[in-house]
């Protein structure tokens, strides 16, 4: 190969690499855009908090043995179920700094298992020239009704498209509607999508100019997007389920009851990942020591038996919780791994009472004494007691 050639050939391989960097961040600010990534070894996210600018994509990537979510305390993104050695990535469009937590080891507000990204903005933002393409887009999450999401409101600086972007990799992808708006305050513009989405799918509705041939969307095309201050106008939404049927809770389940046999008996579990049902003695009205454990299946599961480690005398307390399985599977690790499951910071437990045993529970039992005659005999014995204390006292008189 000439010298010749070969130069152009370099050159050519620069300026199609060139092409392509720009070409996702066209009219932003002129800055490549980095991805930063943020590790899931275990129960934590490391590092925990991360400082990124305008236009950057977090990566988080779930190398620890059990399933997460990364999920923004205001909504503003969701990983969703991330299981082990999964992948979620979202571009930051906005400045401000986010917190997120995973919803089953942490809670929004920082607690737990939780993170922030602070986003700086990209770049000395230009002031807005006069005619520069200006707007704002608000909606919410919601089902999809007869084809068409609504957006509930869509202000915009110029004639334009209101345009639904379906989600890829948590970022604006291919468009699948699009909805005329005029200059000016639009109240719920309806998009009818050209393709099915589903409960739990994300989407981007996004304010496009109207350039080119107006009236008519074009986009590859001049109808670009419109950007204020390096930020796309556009909001993440998610579709919920038709008629608002949300999916089944992590849940515990309990009655008041008598030990059986040493054991305890949880009516019913409802566990999103594999796990426990740990049994832990109360301590002052909260959950202490660990006085048994059993494991549970993902999903619903009834009657489940935990045998104790201990005797817990009748009026006792006691707190069925639902742990996850992390760490050695089938091993029960906690303090450890085995970290109790919270969700919207609730610790998904219940407090029960242990009764005296001969009290019906709230299960049909079989044999066993009756109610009536322990607390006969009880009486009984109150009344020679009470007895023998007055001959006594007599007796010393
Ligand atoms: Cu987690």
């Amino acid at each position: 190969m000439s010298r010749r050639l070969r130069s152009i050939g370099i050159f050519g391989v620069i300026a199609l690499v060139a092409m392509f960097a720009l070409l996702p961040i066209a009219g932003a600010a002129p800055r490549a855009a980095d991805t930063i990534t943020v590790d899931i070894p275990a129960i934590e996210f490391k590092p925990k908090e991360v400082t990124v600018k305008v236009g950057d994509t977090v990566k988080w990537t779930n190398n620890s043995g059990v399933e997460h979510t990364a999920q923004a305390d205001d909504g503003s993104f969701d990983s969703g179920d991330l299981e082990a050695g999964k992948e979620f990535s979202f571009t930051f469009t906005k400045a401000g700094t986010f917190a997120y937590f995973c919803k089953y080891h942490g809670a929004a507000g920082g607690s737990g298992m939780s993170g922030t990204v602070t986003v700086g903005e990209a770049a000395a933002p230009a002031a807005p020239a006069a005619g520069t393409p200006t707007g704002t887009v608000d909606a919410a999450d919601q089902p999809v009704v007869e084809g068409s999401i609504n957006v509930a409101d869509v202000n915009a600086g110029q004639d334009g498209f209101i345009v639904a972007h379906l989600d890829e990799g948590g970022k604006p992808g291919k468009v699948i509607g699009h909805t005329a708006v005029k200059k000016g305050d639009n109240k719920d513009v309806k998009i009818k999508l050209e393709q099915d989405v589903k409960a739990g799918d994300k989407l981007w509705p996004m304010l496009h100019i109207d350039a080119g041939a107006i009236g008519t969307y074009e986009f590859p095309g001049p109808d670009a997007p419109v950007i204020v201050n390096g930020n796309i106008v556009m909001k993440q939404i998610s579709i919920t389920e038709a008629g608002g049927a949300a999916a089944p809770k992590d849940a515990v389940e309990a009655d008041d009851q008598a030990l059986n046999n040493g054991s305890i008996t949880v009516a019913e579990v409802y566990a999103s990942v594999d796990g426990w049902i740990a049994v832990h003695l109360d301590e002052g009205g909260k959950p202490g020591k660990v006085i048994g454990t059993a494991p549970v299946k993902a999903g619903e599961t009834k009657n489940v038996v935990v045998k104790l480690g201990e005797d817990v005398p009748a009026g006792g307390k006691v707190w069925p919780m639902l742990h996850i399985d992390a760490g050695t599977i089938g091993t029960y690790e906690f303090p450890g791994p085995d970290a109790p499951v919270i969700v919207n910071g609730n610790i998904i437990m219940k407090q029960i009472a242990i009764k005296a045993a001969g009290t019906p529970a709230g299960l049909p039992k079989t044999g066993g004494t009756d109610g009536p005659t322990g607390l006969l005999l009880g009486a009984l014995a109150l009344l020679l007691a009470g007895a023998l204390l007055t001959l006594r006292m007599r007796r010393h008189a």
